[in-house]
């Protein structure tokens, strides 16, 4: 593989999200897009075709960070889509303008998704939370914004606790939030109103691929008949699995989940991570999109919509 100038910048974000620094479906979008726009203004490249094949190896590097969330290879799509032109400054100019156009349709999707989500709440609902979702945040701001009073059950997330984050947003939020360990859920969903997750990618099917443990959690909500709904904008649609592919889940470090001290006292065991999981279309109630709220099932007539019958590689090496 041919060496490519990769801006300092672009590799520390890659870093940044392979270490979870920068997680979060959408925020990984945001931050590749906006990878690829310092990439293309300080690349050293003075031919055009050098220029889009370092854009492209830009791509490539980012795509490698973490596997699952589709929102990642979907925003270098719509970005090197856009590159275009046939000299190095309107080339440049072209992956500028679509990461900036990106961002702005990524920040737009997630209030319009809040306002349909939000119509879901009732006021004095409480919801249950799990990880951390800024889809799923955006609907209950929204619900707030429109006056209903809304309480929260935050699920801690082992092994990262990504709960914690969503305690201190919704805090921030003013509402009152009760933090419990992941195997408290069932023992309160009786006092939930509602279930509330975000999405790293959606399949053809409807199923919905979330933070390890969402999967546990929807078949507890339908065992106790709490409708759980996931928020998740029309980025976190898996075009590939249009055409049979299956989502990726992402395995990481053991280390996430046992230290070593307590690893050697344990003894000779296998420790296994895997980062997400598979909810299938039976348990989840609502995806709710900026284009309007679907039952799981029907969520591949939107695809069909957005994506034809599949998607490209443009990061592919030529
Ligand atoms: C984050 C996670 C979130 C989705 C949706 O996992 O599973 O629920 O990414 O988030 P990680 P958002 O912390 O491993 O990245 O709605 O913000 O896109």
């Amino acid at each position: 593989m041919a060496d490519y100038d990769l801006a300092d910048p672009l590799e520390e974000t890659a870093e940044a999200i392979a270490t979870m620094e920068v997680r979060g479906a959408a925020t990984i979008a945001g931050e590749a897009a906006d990878a690829l726009a310092t990439q293309a203004r300080e690349t050293a490249a003075t031919e055009p075709e050098e220029f889009r094949a370092t854009m492209r190896a830009a791509a490539r590097r980012l795509r490698e960070t973490r596997p699952t969330a589709v929102s990642l290879p979907n925003a270098l799509r719509y970005v090197l889509q856009r590159m275009e032109g046939n000299d190095v400054e309107t080339l440049r100019e072209s992956v500028v303008r679509a990461a900036a156009e990106f961002d702005r349709r990524l920040e737009r999707a997630q209030e319009d998704l809040g306002q349909i989500g939000a119509n879901r709440l009732q006021d004095g609902d409480t919801i249950m939370t799990h990880c951390h979702s800024t889809d799923a945040l955006a609907c209950v701001e929204a619900a707030l914004e429109q006056g209903k009073e809304i309480e929260a059950i935050v699920k801690e997330t082992r092994p990262r606790k990504q709960g914690h984050i969503t305690a201190e947003r919704l805090r921030e939020l003013g509402v009152p939030v009760t933090l419990i360990v992941d195997s408290a859920a069932r023992r309160y969903l009786d006092e939930v109103d509602h279930v509330l997750v975000g999405a790293d990618s959606i399949a053809a099917d409807g199923s919905v691929i979330n933070k390890i443990g969402t999967s546990g959690l929807a078949v507890n909500a339908r065992e106790r008949g709490v409708p759980i709904m996931t928020a998740a904008q029309t980025i976190k649609l898996h075009p590939e699995t249009l055409t049979g592919h299956t989502v990726e889940i992402e395995m990481r470090d053991e280390a996430e989940v046992i230290d070593d001290e307590t690893r050697a006292d344990v003894g000779d065991i296998d420790v296994e991570n895997p980062a997400f999981d598979v909810t299938p279309p039976r348990y989840m109630d609502a995806i709710v999109t900026e284009s309007g709220q679907f039952p799981p099932e029907s969520i591949v007539t939107l695809m069909r919509e957005l994506f034809g019958e599949g998607a490209d590689e443009p990061w592919a090496e030529s």
